[in-house]
């Protein structure tokens, strides 16, 4: 059986919309994956120390990847695009960032991999997303729906919709 999971993608270096199509175009490729469905795109004021606007989305996967493979090959995907990792710059700015969400409804706690994504129910530019796609999901952890923590979000960071999908 397929796993399925939610890979939040996001760009906010040179051409955003560029990177981000190009990522799911390499995502596409990867062996025994599939993108079942996008989100629209949203862009999306930054959340920590970029100064730039992100551009934001999710994305459904069906692959034959467990969760450490898929990340490894994420990673590869994030380097192959030019990004470089600035050390002690949290949250700062970036070509391309692609973040597992959800995999099936494991919850992992190893240091390199945690899923449910641990910043997920905090972040509009995720779940606003996120809920075009599967409002009736459970987060495993939480025990609540998308639908649900998009409803009781205290986000106030600005958002916008670029481009409806
Ligand atoms: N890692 C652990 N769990 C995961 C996971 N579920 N998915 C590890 C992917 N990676 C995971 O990531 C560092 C390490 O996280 C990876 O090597 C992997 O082993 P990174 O991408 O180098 O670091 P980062 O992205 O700077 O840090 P972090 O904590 O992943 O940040 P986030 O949560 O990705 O947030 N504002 C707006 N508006 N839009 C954004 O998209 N993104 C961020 C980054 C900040 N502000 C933003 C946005
Ligand atoms: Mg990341």
């Amino acid at each position: 059986m397929p796993h399925r999971a939610f890979i939040g993608i996001g760009s906010n270096l040179g051409d955003r919309k560029a990177n981000y199509f190009e990522a799911i175009d390499r995502i596409q490729k990867i062996p025994g994956t599939r993108v079942l469905k996008q989100s629209s795109l949203y862009e999306s004021e930054p959340l920590g120390d970029a100064k730039t606007w992100f551009v934001n989305g999710v994305i459904e996967l069906e692959t034959e990847y467990g969760p450490d493979e898929l990340l490894k090959r994420l990673l590869q995907i994030e380097t192959t695009m030019g990004r470089k990792r600035v050390s002690g710059k949290r949250w700062g700015s970036r070509i391309i960032d692609l973040d597992i969400l959800l995999f099936d409804s494991e919850i992992i706690n190893k240091r390199n991999l945690k899923v449910p994504h641990p910043e997920l129910q905090n972040r509009r530019f995720v779940l606003l997303p996120l809920s075009e796609l599967a409002p009736q999901l459970v987060h495993p952890k939480l025990a609540a729906s998308v639908s649900a923590l998009l409803a009781g979000l205290k986000d106030r960071k600005k958002i916008h919709l670029l481009r409806a999908g």
